[in-house]
């Protein structure tokens, strides 16, 4: 817990800063060594899915160009590095009996024990997205329970291979992503959408409350994994990470601080409750029926209390009134945000004081300290002013929430999804003709906050130790 003092506050010594990347974002190089086709990959050749039609072949090619990144890093003088390692380079074709590509694994254990040599603690995400296509062909990915082995067994790899040089584990980036805009809005791959979700009567959708039930049964099952066999003798954390931004009621009216509240269930609660409280939230039994899977018993017990932290994602707020809400996907985070400064992409506006109250709402509801693992913002032109204000905002209130760690979303311009490389989240600017790193600004001035508000490691005493007898 962070000691209560007068602003501003300073963060324990060991608090976790940094930046943070996911491999098919940056890797390019998607058949080098033996590498397997992710959905990703195959998604992003669709026509029309890609806003420049762009797609992951070489994005910032730091498959071949991570020493550079890595020197970035050590120029800004991180504490820890987050990125995510392509379960697609560790096991192609990604199914528990299939063969492991050493060449996969020896690439990401390059990297760590540079990331070591180099004095950064490296903080890796299992799965970012990038499925193995194959277990998407065979038997529809996170929508079959059968991804609940296949995963588990990646993962035991990663453990094994990785365990002894890597101390933070996230099992899954955003379910909510991965449900919502991969399996119901189809804007993600696999890009599967129904066109029900869209009709008038409602919302009769299925498959993104099927896949997040699988996400969380995968993310539970591989804990119990690692705390079994493997959390004792390596002495690492594991946790989940998930997206949600604060919502806040357009006005006082009980219908709109309702739809505030119903907002944050399903973005938040729909995976927070189960794995932090053992439950699903109420509102979305009732909203889902029997649509909503259920776990048995067993299940349960293992998705419980299945994170050691709370990793937290989040970029903006969303105003919330219950007529500007669509009638269907009830809480899908259609609402409008008018609250600050837009950033590039749509679904992005700065509100600062959202991030502390969002901050201070986690903690009071799930108790679990609280790692941000993204906080960005995306500009066209140079502009520090949403970070400074995020972070000056924590001065306010910081001491009050047993806060660890935050990555900045992220090292570098790099590609953003469905926006291909139009939309840059980069503190450090790419110029994609060339491969050039630009150190931007926002990354000196995160950089110089944390060196100013995170307290200095106490030093050695010279005195020699007293003899003992
Ligand atoms: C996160 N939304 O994605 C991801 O973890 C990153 O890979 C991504 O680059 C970053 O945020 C910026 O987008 C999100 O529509 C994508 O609310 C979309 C949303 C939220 C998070």
């Amino acid at each position: 817990m962070i000691a209560a003092s007068s602003p501003p506050y300073k963060l324990p010594h060991d608090f976790l800063w940094g930046f943070a990347t996911a491999s098919f974002q940056i890797e390019g190089s998607t058949q080098a060594d033996g590498r397997g086709k992710s959905i990703w990959d195959d998604f992003a050749k669709q026509p029309g899915k890609i806003l420049d039609g762009r797609d992951g072949e070489v994005a910032t090619d730091s498959y071949k160009l991570w020493k550079e990144d890595l020197d970035l890093l050590v120029s800004y003088g991180v504490k820890s590095y987050r990125f995510s390692i392509a379960w697609s380079r560790i096991i192609p074709l990604g199914g528990r009996n299939d063969p492991i590509n050493e060449a996969g694994i020896q690439f990401y254990s390059n990297l760590i024990d540079a990331l070591l040599e180099r004095g950064i603690i490296p903080f890796v995400t299992l799965y970012h997205w990038d499925l193995p296509l194959t277990l998407y062909e065979r038997y529809g990915g996170w929508l079959n329970k059968e991804i609940v082995q296949d995963y588990v067994r990646y993962t035991k790899v990663c453990f094994e291979r990785f365990g002894d040089r890597v101390k933070y584990w996230l099992t899954m980036n955003e379910p909510w992503c991965i449900s919502v805009l991969g399996h119901g809005r189809g804007v993600f791959a696999p890009g599967r959408s129904s066109d029900r979700t869209r009709s008038p009567e409602g919302d009769s959708s299925t498959e993104p409350w099927i896949a997040g039930h699988h996400v969380i049964l995968s993310h539970a099952y591989a804990v119990k994994l690692y705390r079994e066999e493997f959390q004792t003798r390596q002495g690492g954390q594991i946790g989940i990470t998930l997206n949600g931004d604060w919502a806040i009621p357009y006005d006082d009216s009980p219908e709109n601080i309702e739809a505030a509240q119903h907002a944050l269930d399903v973005a938040i609660g729909w995976f927070a409750d189960p794995i932090y409280l053992g439950y699903y939230p109420e509102y979305m039994k009732t909203m889902l029926g029997d649509r909503l899977p259920t776990f048995t018993s067993e299940e349960l017990s293992v998705v419980k209390g299945s994170s050691d932290f709370y990793g937290m994602n989040t970029y903006t707020t969303n105003l919330c009134s219950e007529c500007r809400r669509p009638h269907l996907m009830r809480g899908l985070s259609p609402y409008i945000a008018d609250l600050g400064t837009q950033a590039q992409c749509a679904w992005l506006q700065d509100y600062p004081e959202g991030f502390r109250d969002l901050l201070n709402y986690l903690w009071k509801k799930y108790r679990k300290p609280i790692y941000v693992t993204e906080n960005g913002f995306a500009v066209k032109d140079e502009d520090t002013k949403p970070l400074e204000e995020a972070l000056a905002d924590y001065d306010r209130d910081g001491g009050r929430v047993d806060i660890r760690a935050y990555f900045a979303w992220s090292l570098l311009d790099n590609f953003e999804w469905a926006d291909g490389y139009v939309t840059r989240f980069g503190l450090t600017y790419v110029d994609y003709e060339t491969q050039k790193r630009y150190p931007k600004d926002s990354a000196k001035f995160v950089c110089q906050w944390f060196k100013d508000h995170v307290e200095k490691e106490e030093e050695p005493d010279d005195e020699p130790p007293p003899a003992t007898t």
